[in-house]
């Protein structure tokens, strides 16, 4: 059942419509799988999305991102693509990237990838942030397909990290800012 289901994908597909993740409902089809990380900050919501809803500069907290433009639109309305290049030693150079949601009000931003040399194919994340007491809570979900040759379990790890790595690398950034 659901239940199952979430805990086998390690997704927010069951969190209801009251609670501020529900944003997270992916629909997640057979061969994808989905996963989530949250990420508390010591600095406020105002600040963070600062940060995060720039879609035209996400190498100012993805360290594995080396340069990014803007090949279609303004990056402020969805429809608007990047051309993300990504630093060396990784497995794929560049990707590219639409943004979805740009939510200023509720500090929502998602984008999807459409495109380039890696393997996560159908890729999409969407980052939510909820003001928690003088700090905020940030969580991150995505879908992705599950690459031939990989299991659920091991595309969700190799993704987990590289989110984890750029929500704590965002956290020290933003918890600069407010100090
Ligand atoms: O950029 C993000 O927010 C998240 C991820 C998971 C990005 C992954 C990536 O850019 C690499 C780091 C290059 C790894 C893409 C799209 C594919 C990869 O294989």
């Amino acid at each position: 059942g659901a239940v199952s289901a979430h805990k086998q994908q390690r997704c927010l597909s069951v969190v209801p419509d009251a609670l501020p993740g529900h944003h997270h409902a992916h629909k997640v089809g057979p061969g994808q799988c989905c996963s989530y990380v949250v990420q508390t900050i010591d600095a406020p919501a105002s600040v963070v999305w600062s940060v995060v809803s720039r879609f035209d500069n996400p190498q100012a907290y993805k360290h594995f991102v080396k340069s990014c433009n803007v090949v279609v639109g303004d990056g402020r309305n969805v429809g608007a693509l990047r051309e993300v290049r990504v630093v060396s030693g990784l497995p794929a150079a560049r990707s590219t990237e639409r943004l979805e949601i740009l939510d200023d009000e509720h500090h929502v931003l998602s984008f999807s990838v459409v495109g380039g040399d890696h393997r996560l194919h159908n890729y999409r994340s969407i980052t939510t942030l909820h003001a928690s007491g003088t700090g905020t809570v940030v969580i991150e979900s995505f879908v992705v397909d599950v690459p031939a040759g990989n299991t659920r379990e091991e595309t969700c790890t190799f993704v987990d990290t590289i989110v984890r790595c750029n929500l704590q690398s965002l956290a020290q950034i933003a918890e600069n800012m407010a100090r």
